[in-house]
Parts: structure tokens; sequence; C-alpha cells
């Protein structure tokens, strides 16, 4: 019989774990290294329940050589009792039943609710094997599982006093492309939860390196910690950080801030620990009562004259570091990528409390009030006379019948779906891309040396950039308040430089200003990179081109016996425009690297460190990932 539809049937199947392995990607997100690492967030959220309930202060993260990973905690430990319902252990439901995990916890917060949020249970499932080993109630428990299935009961070993759940798990290879943890993103999510959760120790412990690596994260100081850490690569208006909490029956609030000399507006939230990448009712709280008690200590100590129009909020959050934290019962996350609080009950709690507790600091701290008012007015002033510039050229935008940068050479077709701007370092090379180019719909953009720095720059300086106005109007989707991504004339903005330190740095400032003035091209994932080849490699007539050390080695192994001629590419413009067609700029045979951010937090932190004002922290980056690592790989 064929069958047409689901029955009953199926549906109890599907509860099972065997739909998460038929369909991991609705699970984990994905089946790369995204849902890889997902996992090990996936065991880490339910031991950092432990702690925010107050039971555990300990979590240990170890990267076994075998590339299985291993989670120790010293909370409670799963409970080990029978489940009269099910007629098995609750360590055998949490980690074989969907979402079993929250029906045995109680009330406290939770991050494993949330954005994560599957259980264990699909870290089972998608595990080749698993064993879970819990203290609790005098004893050592055991239990092993393979690909989600108990393999032996949940047997009782040596007694012990100690408490808390030991986790090894072997991501399963048939579902997973490639076990490659990588040490720097788990690092700096740990980083992140020990910020959080203040005097949380969390130790990474990378076993794959010989000697192993270890890290320790801790801080008594919890987001002060947090916000400290993020300015030290910045000059701060004010020594120390402001910080204020709050409690409630149902959630707790907790902000540090400190103001920055600098431009960017550095502000983070997070919700029951999950940063909260797209906002919600706990930022926009933050946002209105900051604007508010500002805008009310600035009149009352007649900063602001009765004149004067109010600071606008963006005025206000000029080079502010900030972390919201709040922790609630019912977290309802909302958006695209379920990372907008939705909860209304928490912006009339934030606000309120910002605008007490802050007014408060501010009174009593008259010096700093100051500093922050004028830099603020400061603001207001740049502001508006960034305004006036830009209305002057959308004026003369409309009266001229091209507004198009001259250097520009535009395609032809008009639909941004299927049109690329390349930005090119430098004349000759861009020169060689207009020849090489398929005009239809590649657009050619040759930028001059080296662009304006916009980390150390404020609106108004970088309007009046040539450079910069150019990428504006070629681009066609504004800037700042006005920028609209329906307006973009291109859907790839691809970066073109040379192979060497100089293109390596044009590259950065490029995407500096993209990063800090239009991010949400990057989040739309239209910003790319080139990758020109390194080297040519001939023998007689073939050509090949190696486009990193390795390749051309692999080429060297290729031609071991015959004779063959290297020619190391200094930049762009030795190749001749069919070259550089052929290798770069084709979209037949081309490889083009998406620029992504993997975490807003490590973006602020790199492009403060090599933008900023700071020059130590920035050597110390540069020694740190010059080998291996580039810093577009964020
Ligand atoms: C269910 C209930 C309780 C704790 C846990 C699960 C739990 C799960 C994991 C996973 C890793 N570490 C964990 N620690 C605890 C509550 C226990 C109680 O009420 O005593």
């Amino acid at each position: 019989m064929e069958k047409s539809s689901y029955d009953a049937k199926d549906i109890t199947v599907l509860e099972g774990l065997s739909a998460v392995r038929k369909r991991p990607s609705m699970y984990i997100g994905s089946t790369g290294s995204r849902g890889l690492h997902h996992l090990i967030y996936e065991v880490i959220d339910n031991s950092i329940d432990e702690a925010m309930a107050g039971f555990c202060d300990s979590v240990l993260v170890v990267l076994n050589a075998d590339s299985s990973v291993t989670v120790v905690d010293n909370g409670r430990g799963i409970p080990v009792k029978k489940v009269e319902k099910y007629d098995r252990s609750a360590v055998e439901i949490v980690l074989t039943k969907l979402h079993a995990g929250g029906k045995f916890g109680g009330e406290g917060y939770k991050v494993s609710g949330g954005l994560h949020g599957v259980g264990v249970s699909v870290v089972n499932a998608l595990s080749e094997k698993l064993i879970v080993e819990v203290r609790r109630d005098g004893y050592v428990y055991r239990q092993d599982f393979k690909r989600g299935e108990p393999v032996t009961d949940l047997i009782k070993g040596e007694k012990t006093s100690a408490h808390g759940t030991a986790i090894t798990f072997y991501p399963d290879r048939e579902i997973f492309e490639e076990i490659d943890y990588k040490f720097e993103i788990l690092a700096s999510r740990m980083k992140e939860m020990a910020f959080l959760n203040r005097g949380l120790k969390i130790t990474l412990v990378d076993s794959r390196e010989k000697p192993e690596k270890k890290e320790v994260y801790q801080y008594d100081g919890g987001i002060v910690d947090f916000v400290k850490y993020l300015c030290e690569k910045k000059d701060v208006l004010h020594k120390n950080v402001i910080y204020f909490k709050n409690k409630a029956d149902d959630h707790e609030v907790e902000v540090a801030m400190q103001y920055t000399t600098g431009y960017a507006e550095s502000i983070f939230s997070f919700a029951n620990n999950i940063n909260t990448t797209e906002g919600g009712t706990h930022l926009s709280g933050f946002k209105g009562a900051l604007t508010r008690t500002i805008n009310d200590y600035a009149r009352n100590t007649n900063m602001l004259k009765e004149k004067d129009e109010n600071l606008s909020g963006e005025d206000i959050r000029e080079g502010l570091t900030a972390i919201i934290s709040v922790k609630l019962k019912d977290p309802q996350f909302e958006g695209q990528t379920k990372t907008r609080l939705g909860n209304s009950e928490i912006k009339s709690f934030v606000e309120s409390t910002v605008n007490t507790k802050l007014s408060e600091f501010l009174e009593e701290n008259p010096a700093i009030g100051k500093v922050i008012v004028s830099k603020c007015i400061e603001a207001s002033r740049a502001r508006a006379a960034a305004r006036k510039a830009r209305d002057l050229t959308r004026k003369k935008s409309l009266l001229e019948s091209s507004s198009l940068p001259g250097k520009l050479a535009d395609c032809s077709i008009n639909d941004p779906k299927y049109c690329e701007l390349f930005l090119v370092e430098g004349d000759s090379a861009g020169g060689s891309a207009k020849q090489a180019r398929d005009r239809r719909f590649q657009a050619i953009l040759p930028l001059r040396g080296k662009i304006l720095n916009v980390e150390k720059a404020r609106l108004n300086r970088v309007l009046s950039s040539e450079e910069i106005q150019a990428i504006i109007t070629a681009m066609g989707s504004g800037i700042g308040e006005d920028f609209d991504i329906k307006n973009a004339r291109y859907h790839k903005i691809i970066i073109m430089t040379d192979a060497d330190v100089d293109g390596a740095h044009i590259r950065t400032l490029i995407l500096t200003f993209l990063y800090r003035y239009m991010p949400e091209l990057i989040e739309a994932g239209y910003v790319y990179i080139a990758q020109p080849p390194l080297y040519q490699v001939k023998n007689n007539k073939e050509v090949s081109y190696a486009y990193s050390d390795k390749e051309l080695e692999s080429l060297k192994e290729k031609y071991e016996d015959k004779k063959i001629t290297v020619q190391q590419y200094k930049g762009l413009g030795e190749m001749d425009p069919d070259q550089l067609w052929e290798t770069t700029m084709n979209p037949e045979s081309r490889t083009l690297l998406k620029v992504e951010i993997e975490d807003k937090l490590i973006a602020d932190d790199v492009f403060s460190t090599l933008m900023g004002d700071k020059v130590e922290p920035r050597r110390e980056f540069i020694e740190k990932n010059a080998r291996g690592v580039s810093f577009i790989d964020i």
C-alpha cells in the first residue's frame, strides 16, 4: 500500500530520536562546523543552568585527542531515580527523549530552553557513542549509548560524596562533514559565559595538542569585568565601569557600561546568557531610559539650554560600551534567528531600573556626568554637520543627471540580484579589472591608496572622504540612519586587493567601514573577498595557479620530474586581463570568500584592536594571529 500522508503511528515515531538523525539541521542548524560546535554548547548550557540555579560553580570542557568531547560539572547531577511513567531512570529519559530535561528541572532560570534549547538528547542522537556519568546520592552511576540508544542500563558504581554530571560524546561521522573543533570559537564563548555568570569557573582544555592547551575563565566582577575587557583596547572617558542591578520575583537585570573616546556603539544584550543579537524589550528599555536620563541630567545641570534640542539616542550612545544582562523565568524568544527577547514586562523593568540608578549615579558623580554629557553634545554637533553635508549631496544628486562616481565602471544589467561591484585596490589593477570583467553584470570601482580608518573618525569626516563617498554612492543603499538595503545596487560587493601586506591593510580598512556603517550588507551575505592566486605554475603550455603555499607544494609534487617555472604574483597588476578574469573574476572558475560575522562581540573586539587607538593590543593580536588564522575569518 502506498503511503501518502502521516498517520498517528508515524507521529509517535517522529517523537523519538530518529527524527533528529533524519533531519539534524532542523535541530542544530547545520551538519557543518556550526552544528558541530552547537553540540558542545548544548551540553554546556545544561551545566550553566545548574550554575544559574546556584548548584554548580565549576565546568570543565575537554577536547579529547580522539575527537570526543567531555563536559564535567559539579551540579546536582541528573536525577537517577526511576520515572514511573516510563519505567526508566530520569538519566535515560533526559538522554533519549526530546525536550525532557526541563520536565525534571523545577523553577530556575534556564539557558537551555533558549537558543539551543533542544536538549542533550539531541547530542546523544547525533553521537556515535555517548557516556554519561552522574555523581549523586552517594554513588557514581554510568550509562552508555550508541546513536541515541542505550547500550547498557544505568549502572551503579563506586561510592562517592561528590555530585555532578560528566558527559563524553563522539559526534557521529556519518552525520558531520568534518570533526574539527575551533579552540578560539569555543574559548570566546566560554569566556562570555564566565563573564555572564559571576564567579563561575570554566576550564577549557585542548588535549588534541601536545602539550595540551588549557585556559581558565573566572570573573569575580561578572559583567563589570566583561566591559573592562571590551574596553581594554579603547581609551576610556571615565575610569570606573558604571554598574547596577535590580531583582524582582520572576526576573532580574544587570547593566555595566563605560564610555570610550571612540565613536562606535558597542552594546550587547543577553537574556538568560543568550546573546540576543536581534535585541528586544530589554535593549529598548535600556536605550529609552538612557536617552531620557542623560537628557534630563543635561538639562538639570544646564549643559543643555532651554533653546537646545534634545540629544538623540545615537548621540548619547556614541562611544558607549555596555552589557545588558537579564534573567527571566519564562523568556520569549522571537525574530528570524530567535535572538530577540519579546517579554514586554522586561521593558518597563529595565527602564525604571536604569532611570533610577543611572540618575543616582550621575548625581553622585558630577565629574563623570559632565564628561559624558560633553561627549554627547559633541556627537550631536558632529551629526548635525554631517546631516547638512548629506542633505547637500542629496540635493546635488537630484540636480545632476548621473550622481554615480566618475571612477565607477558600471555594469549594464539593472537587476541588483545579478550585479557585482568589485572594489579594486589601485588604478592599474582597476584598469585590468575593467578590461577583464563581464561588463553585463560586473562593475568596477578602483580605490586609490588607503581609505580612511573609520575607527578613528566621526561620521562627518567619514562622509567627507572621497573614496568612501564613492563606495556609498556606487552601492546606493545609503549610510547610517539613511541605510536601506532595498536600495543596494549590487547584491555582491567584492573586495579585490593585492595578496600582500598593503592589500590586507586596505581590505581591513574597507571591512571596518562596511562593518561599522553598513553591517546589514554583511549580515545579508552581500560582502565577499576575492581570492587572487599567489603563484602561476607553468609546464610547457600547461598553466595552473596556486592560491596558497600548500597548493604550490602539491603542484610541485605533481610535476615532480618535469620542468616548471613558478611566477609569484605580488599584485593584481601583474596579471593580464585574461588571467585576472580566469583566476579571480569569472564566476565559473573563481573562489570567493564570504564575509560572515560569527559573533558580533568578537568582531567588535577585532576591529577595535586592529583599527583603534592603542598600539600594544594590536601588536599582540597580530603576533598571535599572524600565522595561519587571518582576521577576516571572523
Ligand atoms: C534534569 C533535572 C535536573 C538536573 C539536570 C537534568 C541536569 C542535566 C545536566 C546535563 C549536564 N549537566 C547537568 N546537570 C543537571 C534537576 C536535578 C534536581 O532537581 O536535583
